[in-house]
């Protein structure tokens, strides 16, 4: 821009820095924009409508008047999915991000497993639906789908869950926070949020074990029936038989005769399973939708005179 540049030479300098400043400003836009995408506003004062609004239309087809209880979650939890209807592969979804604080567990030792919800204004979340009978689901598997556990975590007045982590083998581990908030205007919002969790040592991940319709625990034998299909709900029915032979006196436990989690195999995706309420004689059914063709584990935990038991099956679905 110097007033002594002179003659075509200068002209194209000019032209081509006006080009780069043009180039710059779209580059700046382009980037700013993907930025905002990326993260939520950050600023409380100014910048709020945004991410409510984003967040909004993510549960745009979730919208539930306070209070209604336990109810399925199925459109939500789809629509805010890994892409393929897949749930619990992201750390922040829906406005909502999982932040864990817990200590980093030790090999072998109990320990403590806590985090918060925070919306897209950074606050922690204290407003939860109770669905399936509890506030917060928390579902905590090694990398190589061994270990599983279903926890129930309690929150302090702050929004901060916390609950007791069993001894843990050393590798990486996944940990499942599956809920629905409610939002400042009574919105509720059902997500399922996924973090790693490192327990240091030695890892050897076991293979998963062949694919079964029957699985055994404690002497109690689940056997399913069913056929899951790809993108499409399917119902899948549960049998127990008890250790002596017989149908197993099932009890209700959060709200249904079971509760089923099924996960993927590769990266771990949280696949939806909605529970009947009631029993078709003795099966228990659930209706689950595939994602995408693959192996999964399905874990049934089942109640018997008080005591909750997990049965596994690996599941290929074509
Ligand atoms: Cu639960």
């Amino acid at each position: 821009m110097g007033p002594g540049a002179a003659g075509p030479v200068a002209v194209d300098r000019e032209t081509l820095r006006l080009a780069l400043v043009v180039g710059g400003l779209v580059l700046a836009v382009l980037l700013g924009f993907g930025l905002g995408r990326l993260n939520p506003p950050a600023n409380p004062a100014g910048a709020a409508p945004g991410g409510a609004t984003s967040a909004a239309a993510v549960a745009g087809d979730h919208s539930h008047a306070p209070g209604t209880g336990a109810h399925s979650h199925d459109g939500a939890t789809v629509t805010q999915g890994g892409g393929d209807g897949a749930t619990g592969l992201s750390i922040s979804s829906a406005g909502y991000t999982l932040v864990p604080s817990g200590p980093e567990p030790t090999a072998g030792r109990a320990g403590e497993l806590r985090f918060q919800i925070r919306d897209d204004r950074r606050r922690a979340v204290t407003r939860f639906a109770v669905v399936h009978d509890k506030p917060m689901h928390v579902i905590v598997v090694r990398r190589d789908l061994t270990g599983y556990r279903h926890l129930h975590p309690t929150m302090s007045a702050d929004g901060t869950w916390s609950v007791p982590l069993p001894p843990s083998d050393p590798g990486a581990w996944r940990m499942y926070a599956d809920f629905t908030a409610v939002a400042d205007d009574g919105r509720q919002v059902a997500a399922v949020l996924g973090a790693d969790l490192a327990v240091p040592g030695g890892y050897a991940p076991r293979p998963l074990p062949a694919p079964a319709t029957t699985a055994t625990v404690d002497g109690f034998t689940a056997a399913y029936t069913g056929t899951p299909e790809v993108g499409r709900a399917a119902p899948l029915r549960f049998r127990v038989t008890a250790p002596g032979g017989g149908v197993a006196p099932l009890e209700p436990y959060l709200g249904a005769y079971g509760h089923l989690v099924a996960l993927r195999e590769g990266d771990l995706g949280y696949l939806h399973v909605h529970p009947e309420p009631v029993r078709d004689g003795d099966a228990v059914t659930f209706w689950l939708t595939a994602p995408g063709p693959g192996r999964y584990r399905m874990f049934l935990d089942f109640q018997v005179a008080g005591v909750v038991r997990t049965a596994a099956f690996t599941l290929t679905v074509a």
